[in-house]
């Protein structure tokens, strides 16, 4: 079985407030061993791939937006459990929900903005993981 990989972006949210190295540290304290790490403006082609399952929603065009404002961190982390892993490291999607101890529990807060800037994003299935790593690293 090939070791299990997930996708990771810290958001423009947290590039923007220098938490990049903080979030990857987590990611590396963790045990997870660091693939490949980019820092990159998504393009509309990327972000339309990658948020496909949510297009419609409310939330699509302001969340697409949010993602365009800056550069994210791309990072395809490996480890037996990271899908479940790092999921559970990023805490929940609302960071005024997300536990202590969490990367958005401890780092995230309401900005009183249209999206949730909560800072990360984790694969949440192992087809996920493969359909983003496509995505972001089309040569892995
Ligand atoms: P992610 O995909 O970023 O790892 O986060 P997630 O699974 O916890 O959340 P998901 O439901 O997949 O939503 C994707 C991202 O859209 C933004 N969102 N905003 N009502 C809202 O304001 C809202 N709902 C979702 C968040 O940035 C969320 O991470
Ligand atoms: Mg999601």
């Amino acid at each position: 079985m090939n070791p299990e990989r997930s996708l990771i972006l810290v958001k423009p949210d947290g590039v923007r407030r220098g938490l990049a190295g903080a979030i990857l540290a987590r990611i590396e304290a963790k045990g997870y061993e660091l693939v490949a790490v980019e820092l990159r403006t998504a393009t509309d082609a990327e972000l339309a791939a990658h948020y496909a399952e949510h297009e419609g929603k409310p939330f699509y065009a302001p969340l697409v937006d949010f993602m365009k404002s800056g550069p994210v961190l791309a990072i395809v982390a490996e480890g037996q459990g990271v899908i479940p892993g790092f999921r559970s490291l990023a805490g929940a999607t609302d960071p005024t929900q997300a536990a202590p101890g969490t990367i958005r529990g401890d780092m995230g807060r309401d900005w009183g903005v249209k999206v949730q800037q909560n800072l990360v994003h984790g694969s949440d299935s192992p087809e996920s993981a493969t359909r983003e790593i496509g995505i972001w690293f089309p040569n892995l």
